[in-house]
């Protein structure tokens, strides 16, 4: 297809002053073939339906022993480009640190690793490549919330992703808890699309990797949407693993508790839906937000 032919934008937003609710025009398992899948046929029925699926102690003890060390340090700015840190809003504390998984090989590894990459190449049904990955550490006391939002409405917009063929894996680096400010999801709202209103403002990730103001839905969409099938909190142990449509309305509160709130996020986009042109009109996003120019198969 040519690169002409993908920038039709079939998911419009932030191009209106009203908000706007369509149905999903992609699959959201894209699998043909099922028989060969990693998960059982409830999780990947559980998936399709609600959006998301938690996967439990997927990762054992030592390696999440490596995985924190290797977070500390992240957290430490060892090694680490500048650019790629994003600070709390209103504080110095480090709220994430992007493209985790070129910056530190145990990252690296992990996206590879195929228990979480095998159940992506078979919901994708194609291999996949890394289009973005952070951790977040929400620090106790001091992490503060991620607004409502869709990931793919940002990454359409903002990246220029095509369709609705990627997916975000949440390594939980630390227990998430009732407490701490865990994942929240709105059950089964990734088969709509909510488009939002407000126009991209320039260098927007400068502001919305520290508290989102653009390109977050309206609150009659989140309330009509959280009526229709609730809210779901991903509660599970360090070493679980919430694995997301890229469509599905999630945020998280602010952190109060004394426990961070660690997860490493990457999202895996199928080989066949790479970004094109922003349909914002605007650049495309920094390559460590957005990876453009490393897209081969993990
Ligand atoms: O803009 C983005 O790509 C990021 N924003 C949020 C709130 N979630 C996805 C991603 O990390
Ligand atoms: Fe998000």
């Amino acid at each position: 297809m040519s690169q002409a032919e993908t920038a039709v934008d079939v998911y419009p937003s932030r191009d209106s002053s009203q908000p706007r609710m369509s149905p999903r025009l992609d699959p959201v398992v894209w699998a043909s073939d099922r028989s060969r899948a990693p998960i059982s046929e409830a999780e990947v029925a559980h998936y399709e339906e609600n959006g998301y699926l938690i996967l439990q102690d997927v990762f054992d003890a030592a390696e999440l022993g490596r995985l924190m060390a290797a977070a500390d340090s992240a957290m430490a700015r060892e090694n680490i480009a500048p650019e790629t840190i994003i600070e709390e809003p209103e504080s110095k504390a480090v709220r994430s640190v992007f493209e985790i998984h070129r910056q530190h090989d145990t990252f690296a590894a992990l996206m590879k690793d195929t228990r979480p990459a095998d159940v992506a190449r078979f919901l994708l049904d194609d291999e996949v490549y890394i289009h973005q990955s952070r951790l977040n550490y929400k620090p106790g006391f001091e992490g503060k919330d991620f607004w409502w939002h869709s990931d793919f409405e940002t990454w359409h917009i903002e990246d220029g992703m095509p369709r609705m063929r990627a997916l975000s894996m949440s390594l939980m680096l630390t227990d998430n808890l009732v407490s701490n400010g865990p994942l929240m999801l709105i059950n089964g709202s990734h088969k709509h699309y909510v488009a939002c209103v407000g126009e991209t403002p320039a260098e927007h990730y400068k502001a919305s990797l520290r508290k989102q103001e653009y390109g977050v839905p309206d609150h009659e969409s989140i309330r009509k949407l959280s009526e229709e099938r609730g809210i779901r909190a991903a509660l599970a142990r360090a070493g679980s693993v919430v694995v997301f449509d890229c469509n599905i309305l999630h945020g998280s509160a602010s952190n109060i508790s004394p426990y961070p709130r660690s997860n490493v996020f990457f999202v895996y986009n199928s080989m066949h839906n790479q970004c094109v042109e922003p349909f914002s009109g605007q650049p495309p996003r920094p390559q460590h937000i957005a990876n453009r120019a490393f897209v081969e198969p993990v």
